[in-house]
């Protein structure tokens, strides 16, 4: 365990969701934050770094990450969209951040990936680290991509990346499914600290999951990280049956893993 392990810690994706959720809260991992998007950054604090950066540009990517030591790449599309601007942030841009990190010292990467990487597989099924990929949208293909992308780097080059398969991180879980996929901001922290504090990391599946009693996913693999975590969307399962109401058995957001994301379209350019 390293005490304040990086000295700039790159996070992308940073105007976003997640992004200004993490920021106040990773001081303590860093003594410089850089923080990128392709999106105007708001309220940064006066320590940080701002850059703007579009992942498809290849020349933004490495100024971005040049005199990083780690990497927190929450950036991209992070739903399902048409197939050019996931194919520009999350492929490419992907193929770009780890091309710039092999020039610059292969900084260690949180991936944030996502259950829409096996998202057809059912809510009845119980899954490990070395499931099938079974996406459920362009967006958990291209997330598939990443963690394909991930693990040459890390077999060919030894680049060190978490794979970490988010559920669903929001401050309470909403509804019925994400008693099973939800993950706590709290968890969330203590997981990107675990995840740059250990010594050594390799490139391993992680799935980004509080402690749910009503949970899909194993991290019996992850003895190691020293990542307990310490929420459970069972606390709020009381308040979700008497609020939300509850999906037919055989309804998407009841029989799968992805939920709704399993009866989307395939999105056209200009089209629905
Ligand atoms: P978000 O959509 O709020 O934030 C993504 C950020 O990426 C945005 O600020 C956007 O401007 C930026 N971005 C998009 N295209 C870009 C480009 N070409 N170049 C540079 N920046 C670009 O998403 P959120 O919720 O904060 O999620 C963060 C990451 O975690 C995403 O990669 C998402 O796929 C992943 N994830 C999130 C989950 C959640 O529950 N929030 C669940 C599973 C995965
Ligand atoms: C994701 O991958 C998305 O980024 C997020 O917006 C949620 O939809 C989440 O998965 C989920 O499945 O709840």
């Amino acid at each position: 365990m390293k005490d304040l392990p990086l000295n700039r810690l790159l996070i992308t994706g940073a105007a976003g969701g997640l992004g200004r959720v993490l920021r106040p809260r990773l001081a303590s991992l860093a003594r410089v934050l850089r923080l990128a998007d392709i999106a105007p950054i708001a309220d940064p604090d006066p320590r940080d770094e701002v850059m703007s950066c579009d992942l498809a540009n290849p020349a933004q990517v490495d100024a971005m990450v040049s005199g990083c030591d780690g990497i927190l790449h929450l950036g991209g599309i992070s739903v399902e969209a048409p197939f050019g601007p996931i194919l520009n942030a999350n492929i490419l841009g992907l193929y770009n951040l780890y091309e710039a990190a092999r020039r610059h010292g292969q900084p260690r990467i949180f991936f944030a990936s996502s259950n829409h990487t096996v998202g057809f597989w059912k809510q009845t099924d119980r899954l490990g680290p070395d499931c099938t990929f079974r996406p459920d949208t362009l967006y958990g293909v291209s997330k598939v991509f990443g963690e394909a992308l991930a693990r040459m780097y890390f077999d060919k080059f030894g680049q060190e990346t978490a794979l970490v398969r988010i559920g669903s991180a929001t401050a309470q879980p909403e509804n019925h499914r994400m008693l099973g996929s939800w993950l706590s901001h709290n968890d969330l922290v203590a997981l990107v600290e675990a995840v740059f504090r250990a010594d050594r990391l390799g490139c391993p599946v992680i799935w980004g999951a509080s402690a749910n009693t009503r949970g899909w996913w194993d991290n019996s693999h992850l003895g190691w990280l020293g990542w307990t975590p310490q929420d459970n969307a069972e606390t709020f399962r009381a308040r979700i049956e008497a609020t939300v109401p509850r999906p037919a058995p055989d309804a998407a957001l009841s029989l799968y893993q992805g939920g709704l994301f399993t009866e989307l379209p395939i999105h056209q350019e200009d089209g629905p």
